[in-house]
């Protein structure tokens, strides 16, 4: 007859993973509405890009309705469907670096590069986590995974996406250094949980052992897909009259 509150309040107040799930659910699809919409007001030539803005944040608002009820239902982390989640999205901010750089001579192998270098970065992390996550030598999948991240970062900064970058004008040149701040400093947040999640640790040594795995991926998700969109979209502002076809 009488329900406890737990099974009125579906969400404990505090349980902050399942609380942060339920609110990265909302900011995904808040800026998914944003993105979809705003496309109509820039300029033709960023519609593609801000419209993959979009997708990145609706695919995670999805997963996040989901792995929020997985959470919920089992009180474990959802690995699977954040590295699915993952898979999708990553890739698609890869997209965008090449649509940004093609304008200034981008090729499809850039994008494949860039493509290739997150698989490994993605599929070694899971492996790390989903079948040794409870062992020590989870680290070295962390390195291996670590290792074409910072393949990532080097294109961007220094390699293809860099060069490219600045000789497609100053709007462009800028926003490539903004989101290379993103890539250097905004995904650097998910080694952090990675090694407070796993039992490997860095090189073994155990570090950021308060923190949770979930609640660090989740503040990373929403700096990263969110901020990342907000800075394409910010190019396709200031970018609006200027007509470089
Ligand atoms: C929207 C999702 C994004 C931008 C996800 C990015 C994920 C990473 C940059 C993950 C990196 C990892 C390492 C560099 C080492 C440890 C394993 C990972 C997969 C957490």
């Amino acid at each position: 007859m009488h329900q406890t509150i737990l099974e009125i309040l579906p969400i404990a107040s505090n349980n902050y993973v399942a609380f942060t799930f339920f609110v990265g659910t909302m900011a995904m699809m808040a800026a998914s509405v944003f993105f979809f919409f705003e496309m109509s007001n820039v300029d033709k030539k960023w519609r593609t890009s801000i419209l993959v803005s979009g997708l990145i944040t609706f695919i995670a608002a999805v997963h996040y309705y989901y792995m929020r009820g997985y959470n919920l239902d089992t009180g474990k982390s959802p690995v699977f469907f954040r590295y699915v989640d993952w898979i999708l999205t990553v890739p698609l901010m890869c997209v965008e670096f090449y649509l940004i750089t093609k304008k200034a001579g981008g090729k499809i192998s850039l994008l494949w590069q860039l493509i290739f270098a997150s698989l490994i970065m993605l599929v070694t992390g899971y492996i790390g986590e989903a079948i040794y996550g409870n062992e020590k030598q989870s680290w070295i999948w962390g390195l291996i995974s670590g290792l074409a991240y910072f393949y990532i970062v080097y294109l961007v900064w220094f390699g293809e996406v860099s060069r490219l970058a600045n000789n497609a004008g100053p709007a462009v040149a800028k926003a490539v250094k903004t989101l290379g701040w993103f890539v250097l400093v905004g995904w650097a947040i998910y080694p952090v949980g990675y090694i407070a999640g796993t039992e490997g640790g860095l090189f073994g040594m155990k570090v950021f052992q308060g923190l949770s795995m979930d609640i660090v991926y989740n503040i990373g998700d929403a700096i990263n897909k969110i901020g990342f969109g907000l800075v394409i979209y910010a190019l396709a502002q200031t970018d609006k009259s200027s007509a470089i076809a």
